[in-house]
C-alpha cells in the first residue's frame, strides 16, 4: 500500500439518490445475483430462439395427425399432415388401416409457438376421381397460388397423385377433376430449387403400390416388392413439374440410390433401400434425398450434386419411432434446421399417429446427426 492513501473495507455508491456503503461481500453476492439473472435471461431467450426439447411432445392432441410436410410461406410455418382416423379396418401389409378421409392444415408463428388448426382443407368427397385413403400430402407455392399434392386410391383402388389449389396456404383447396396424368403410387414431395424449378418426388412400396408399376403397366399381383433380393431395389420417382405446377413436365425418372462404390442398393437390403416417404432439401449446394426404410423403420438419406441423382447413400439419421411407419420433412428457419415427424405417443396404435418437431443437427461436413427419438 502506498503511503498517504487509505483503503476502506467498503465502497460508497449512490443508489436511488442515497449514498450506500457496499462491502466486498456484498459486491461478490451482487455479482452472483447478476450471473444468475443473466443465465435466466439467456435461457428464456434461447427458448424463444427456437431451441426445442430433446423429447418433443405431440404438436396436435385433439385429432390424430401423421406424415407432416412442413413449409415456410411468408415467414410462417405451415404443416400439411395426414389426418388419421379410427375406421376400424384391420391391419394388413397394404395399409388398409390407414383409411383417412380429409386433410387439415396447421400453422405456427414460430417453432415453439402455438399450433393453429385451420380446419378441413380438402375432403375426399370433393375429389371427383378419388375413392379412398387420403395418404401423405405435400404443398408448394408459386405465383400467388398454393398447391396441395396428395395420394389417394382412385375408384379402381389404384393409388394416384392429385393436386388441388387455393389462394391461401390454409385452403380450402379445390381439387383438379383428374389425377396428375401419368401419376401413380404415393407420398408426393415437391421441392422448389433455387432456380425456381419445381420437382415432384414420389413412390412407396408394399401398400404404396410402387412395385406394381415396375414394367410400366399396373400389375396387381405384386403385393410387397419384386422379391428379387439380389437385384437393384425399386426406386422412388422424380419428375420436373410443368410451369403451371399441375402436370409432369417430362417422363418420370428413377431416383437411383447407390453405395460409396457407385453400386445400386439391392432389393434385399432392407436396412438401406427406399421404401416410402421421400423428402428433398438442399444444403450448401448439395441435394439431400431422405426417406423411410419402411419395414426396418429407419429414416435414411443420400446426397447428390443434382436433383435427379444418382444419390450416394450416406446413412440412417433417425432410429425407429413408436408405431410401424416413420415419415418426415425437413425445413430451415432462421439458420437452424428442423425435422417434422410422427410417432404414436398419444394412442399407442400404428394407425393413430401424432406429429412432432425437433432440431436437426449436422456435422461440419453437412452429415446429419443421428436422432434417437
Ligand atoms: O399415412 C399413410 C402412409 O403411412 C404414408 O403415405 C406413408 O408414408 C406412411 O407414413
Amino acid at each position: 500500500m502506498r503511503a498517504g492513501l487509505r483503503t476502506y473495507p467498503y465502497t460508497i455508491i449512490n443508489y436511488g439518490g442515497q449514498d450506500v456503503r457496499v462491502t466486498k461481500n456484498m459486491i461478490t453476492l451482487n455479482k452472483l445475483t447478476f450471473v444468475i439473472a443473466a443465465l435466466v435471461v439467456l435461457s428464456v431467450e434461447r427458448s424463444l430462439c427456437q431451441n426445442l426439447p430433446d423429447k418433443p411432445k405431440p404438436l396436435v392432441t385433439d385429432i390424430y395427425t401423421a406424415d407432416p410436410s412442413a413449409h415456410i410461406f411468408n415467414g410462417k410455418i405451415y404443416i400439411y399432415p395426414s389426418h388419421d382416423i379410427e375406421a376400424n379396418v384391420p391391419q394388413d401389409d397394404e395399409g388398409g388401416h390407414f383409411n383417412m378421409r380429409d386433410y387439415h392444415v396447421f400453422s405456427m408463428d414460430n417453432i415453439n409457438g402455438k399450433v393453429t388448426d385451420h380446419g378441413v382443407a380438402l375432403d375426399v368427397k370433393d375429389v371427383p376421381w378419388a375413392g379412398r385413403q387420403m395418404w401423405a400430402p405435400d404443398a408448394a407455392y408459386k405465383n400467388g397460388t398454393y398447391y396441395l399434392y396428395f395420394p389417394a386410391k382412385d375408384k379402381k383402388d389404384v393409388f394416384r397423385i392429385g393436386v388441388a389449389t387455393s389462394k391461401s396456404p390454409t385452403g380450402p383447396f379445390k381439387a383438379e377433376p383428374a389425377p396428375i396424368p401419368g401419376s401413380y403410387s404415393i407420398d408426393p414431395a415437391v421441392f422448389t430449387d433455387t432456380d425456381g424449378k419445381a420437382y415432384i418426388y414420389f413412390g412407396g412400396i408394399w401398400g404404396g403400390q410402387l412395385q406394381r408399376w415396375h414394367t410400366g403397366k399396373y400389375d396387381a399381383s405384386l403385393k410387397t416388392d419384386l422379391k428379387k433380393d439380389n437385384e437393384p431395389a425399386l426406386s422412388a420417382k422424380v419428375a420436373r413439374l410443368s410451369k403451371d405446377m399441375l402436370k409432369f413436365d417430362e417422363p418420370v425418372k428413377d431416383v437411383q440410390i447407390v453405395d460409396k462404390d457407385g453400386k445400386p442398393l439391392l432389393g434385399g437390403d432392407h436396412d438401406r433401400r427406399f421404401f416410402e416417404g421421400a423428402w428433398m432439401h438442399k444444403y450448401k449446394g448439395k441435394y439431400y434425398f431422405s426417406y423411410s426404410t419402411g419395414d426396418t423403420h429407419f429414416l435414411a438419406y443420400a446426397t447428390s450434386n443434382s436433383p435427379y441423382g444418382p444419390f450416394t447413400y450416406q446413412g440412417t439419421f433417425m432410429k425407429p419411432v413408436t408405431g410401424w411407419t416413420t415419415h418426415h420433412s425437413i425445413i430451415e428457419l432462421n439458420g437452424k434446421w428442423y425435422i417434422f415427424y410422427h410417432d404414436v405417443e398419444l394412442s399407442g396404435q400404428t394407425h393413430l399417429r401424432n406429429i412432432k418437431v425437433r432440431e436437426l443437427k449436422r456435422g461440419a461436413d453437412g452429415a446429419i446427426e443421428m436422432i434417437t427419438p
